[in-house]
C-alpha cells in the first residue's frame, strides 16, 4: 500500500490533452495520420527542409494560443495532486504544450521539450517563441539567421532531463502513465524500470498493452481526477 508520503512519479502524454482539444499522434486521426514523422520530427528533416518543419510547429504553436484551448479536469487534478502529496513528486510530461503549468503544476518536467520556446543551433541559446518561427528569424542571443528551431526533442534527440527522472525513478514508489500509448522510448521503458519497487498504474482511454498493477480505462478527465481522489481520501 503506498501513501501521500511516499515517491511519486507521474507520466503523461498526449492523450491527458486530447480532451482540450489537442491531437495525440498514434490514434486514428492523430498527428502521424497526416504528415509523416519522419518529415517533421528529425534532425534530418530540418536540415532537409526547415520550412515544411517550422511550418508544422507554427500551425501547432498558433493552436495552443487560441484561447479555445484550455487545460482540462485531468491537468487540473494532477495539480491538485501535486498540492496535497507529502512525499517527493515528479509530473513528466511527454507533452510539448503547457497545459500542465497553466493548471498550477509546478513540479514538472518536460522530456521532449516545450513548443513555446526557441533554440538557436548556432548559439545554443533558448528562448521565449508565442509567433512563428522562420529561416529568417535571428536568433535574440547571437544575432545569426537560419539556426532557430522549436526547442523540441525530435527521434535521434536526447530527451530531457533524464538524470533527475531517473532519480525520481529510482526512489519512487507509485509510478503512474496517463494517456500514453508507450510506444516512444525511454518514456515507454519507465513503468519496467520501476516494476518491483514501485505500484504502477496506468490511466488511459484504453489498455496501451504495457504491464502495469492496476488500470482504470475512460477518458482522462474522468479517471485522472477519480484515481486521484481516490489517493487523497483515503
Ligand atoms: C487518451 C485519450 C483521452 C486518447 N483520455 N487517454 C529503444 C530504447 C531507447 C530508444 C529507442 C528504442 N527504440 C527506438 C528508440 C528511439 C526512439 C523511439 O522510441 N522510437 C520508437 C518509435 C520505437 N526514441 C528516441 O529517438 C528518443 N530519444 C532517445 O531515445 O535518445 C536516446 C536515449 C536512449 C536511452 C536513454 C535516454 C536517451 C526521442 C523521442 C522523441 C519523441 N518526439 C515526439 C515529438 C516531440 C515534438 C512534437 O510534439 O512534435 O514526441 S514523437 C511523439 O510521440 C511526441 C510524444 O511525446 C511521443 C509519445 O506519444 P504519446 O504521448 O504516447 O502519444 P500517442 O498518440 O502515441 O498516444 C496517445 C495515448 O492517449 C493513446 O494510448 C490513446 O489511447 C490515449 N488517449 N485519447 C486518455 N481522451
Amino acid at each position: 500500500m503506498t501513501g501521500l508520503d511516499d515517491g511519486l512519479v507521474v507520466l503523461t502524454g498526449a492523450g491527458i490533452s486530447r480532451e482540450s482539444g489537442l491531437a495525440t499522434f498514434r490514434d486514428p486521426g492523430g498527428v502521424w495520420s497526416q504528415v509523416r514523422l519522419e518529415d517533421v520530427a528529425t534532425p534530418e528533416a530540418f536540415a532537409r527542409d526547415p520550412g515544411r518543419v517550422h511550418a508544422f510547429y507554427n500551425a501547432r504553436r498558433r493552436q495552443l494560443a487560441d484561447p479555445a484551448i484550455a487545460p482540462n479536469a485531468a491537468h487540473r487534478a494532477l495539480a491538485e495532486l501535486e498540492r496535497v502529496w507529502r512525499g517527493p513528486f515528479l509530473l513528466v510530461t511527454q507533452n510539448v504544450d503547457d497545459l500542465h503549468e497553466r493548471a498550477g503544476s509546478v513540479a514538472l518536467l518536460h522530456m521532449h521539450g516545450r513548443l513555446r520556446v526557441s533554440r538557436c543551433i548556432h548559439c545554443g541559446t533558448t528562448h521565449g517563441a508565442d509567433t512563428d518561427l522562420s529561416v529568417r528569424t535571428a536568433c535574440p542571443g547571437c544575432g545569426r539567421t537560419g539556426g532557430m528551431r522549436p526547442d523540441v526533442v525530435w527521434f535521434g534527440e536526447m530527451p530531457r532531463e533524464m538524470e533527475r527522472i531517473e532519480a525520481a525513478l529510482d526512489r519512487c514508489r507509485l509510478f503512474v502513465a496517463i494517456g500514453t500509448s508507450g510506444s516512444v522510448y525511454p518514456a515507454a521503458g519507465f513503468a519496467a524500470q520501476v516494476r518491483g519497487r514501485a505500484r504502477t498504474v496506468e490511466l488511459n482511454l484504453e489498455p496501451s498493452g504495457g504491464r502495469f498493477d492496476e488500470g482504470r480505462y475512460g477518458p482522462a478527465t474522468g479517471v485522472v481526477p477519480e484515481w486521484v481522489e481516490s489517493l487523497t481520501r483515503r
